[in-house]
């Protein structure tokens, strides 16, 4: 692959309504997206999904700029490559960094399909020409809560995940329960509980969760078997899984029965297509997370789910979840609950380029001659 330059653009926008968890609260999101032009004019996008602050991963923008600028972009320039698959092997001699390494790679897979005249689904492997839409409800109060899931209900989302934690679990999961008995509804906890949490965790077996996300430490793996094997409700790895291996060891010790796979947690789509893989061998379904991402991350996020081992509605909501006005045009709407896979070159999608002028605070040009 042949390439000319690398534009980074740090972006800021304020999200439509906070996003509340026990660890804190987002109400504006900034970002960094990867333009890779190639010689031949094509140009590859990706979006760096990283937090302002090290709240969900030690990631920050910052430190992901950082890794970029100084590592990644300068490493990519010395060793060129030919195929995109390659990328995450040859950044293995930077340690970790996971969604530095992610918003250049999957940057680099757009070049590519869109080089080969292919949609970004089909080069990863994609089977379906539509996914379904799940969304999360993350709000201070009871009272909002409700009324956001029946806003969503109404759009048409299938499925619905709330954040919780020992202050609020039962007596919100309860009182769901009571307002929606059939909605497909989980819980995710990004790591609130211990061990010593085993009851409370027991006790919310009777609302027929889908499953609960992360309830334990985000670098845990061993406790998670120890829970997973005192409670009927599935439990599904989020924080925990960084790496392959760490998918491996998660399955291999019963830790949890489906994993959220996020591109950027993982370093990319190679690694993120290699834990869809194994999971389907050994019949662990698998979706896909979000990080309240800006119309980029979510498209490389729709060709991901395009695969066959994604078969539970992830947190790929439309673009009007967070946003007034997206970065990619058209922007990505959610009909009858499902979001159809783009069949046009790469990830689909256009930017927007008067929104990014809008919204871009600082841009770099990197010239690979
Ligand atoms: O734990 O899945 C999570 C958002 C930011 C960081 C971590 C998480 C989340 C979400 C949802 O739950 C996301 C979304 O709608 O993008
Ligand atoms: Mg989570």
């Amino acid at each position: 692959m042949e390439i000319k330059s690398v534009k980074l653009s740090v972006i800021k926008m304020p999200l439509k309504a906070p996003f509340t968890t026990h660890l804190g609260t987002v109400v504006e999101r900034e970002s960094i997206i990867v333009e890779v032009n190639g010689m031949d004019g094509h140009q590859g996008y990706g979006e760096g999904v990283a937090f302002s602050s090290p709240w969900y991963t030690e990631e920050t923008v910052q430190t992901s700029y950082h890794m970029l600028k100084d590592f990644l972009i300068p490493y990519l320039k010395e060793n060129p490559i030919a195929h995109p698959a390659e990328v995450t092997e040859k950044f293995r001699v930077f340690r970790r960094n996971q969604m530095a390494k992610a918003a250049l790679e999957t940057a680099l897979w757009d070049l590519y399909a869109r080089q080969e005249n292919r949609s970004l689904s089909n080069v990863l492997g994609g089977t379906v020409d539509k996914i379904p839409s799940g969304v999360v409800v993350a709000t201070k109060s009871l009272q909002e809560t409700i009324q956001q899931i029946e806003t969503y209900l109404a759009t048409g989302y299938r499925r619905v995940k709330v954040k919780i934690s020992p202050k609020n679990d039962i007596q919100l999961v309860s009182e769901l329960r009571k307002w929606f008995p059939d909605l497909e509804l989980m819980a995710d906890a990004n790591s609130a509980y211990t061990l010593k949490d085993i009851d409370r965790l027991k006790a919310l077996d009777e609302y027929g969760l889908l499953m609960i996300e992360q309830p334990l430490a985000y670098d845990d793996i061993i406790e998670h078997s120890v829970i997973q094997n005192q409670i009927k409700t599935p439990i599904c790895l989020d924080e925990s899984i960084v790496t392959f291996e760490d998918a491996y060891k998660a399955i291999e010790l019963k830790s949890c029965q489906v994993i959220n796979i996020k591109i950027g947690r993982v370093g990319g789509l190679k690694t993120a297509i290699k834990i869809h893989d194994y999971c389907k061998e050994k019949g662990i379904p698998v979706w896909c997370g979000g990080m309240i991402e800006f119309g980029i991350s979510r498209a490389h996020n729709i060709a991901l789910a395009s695969l066959p081992g994604f078969t539970i509605p992830g947190d790929i909501s439309g673009s009007d979840r967070y946003w007034e006005e997206d970065v990619i045009e058209p922007e990505i709407i959610v009909e009858n609950g499902m979001i159809a896979v783009p069949t046009l070159n790469g990830i689909g999608f256009k930017i927007n380029k008067k929104r990014m002028q809008e919204v871009t605070v600082f841009e770099e040009y990197f010239p690979f001659n």
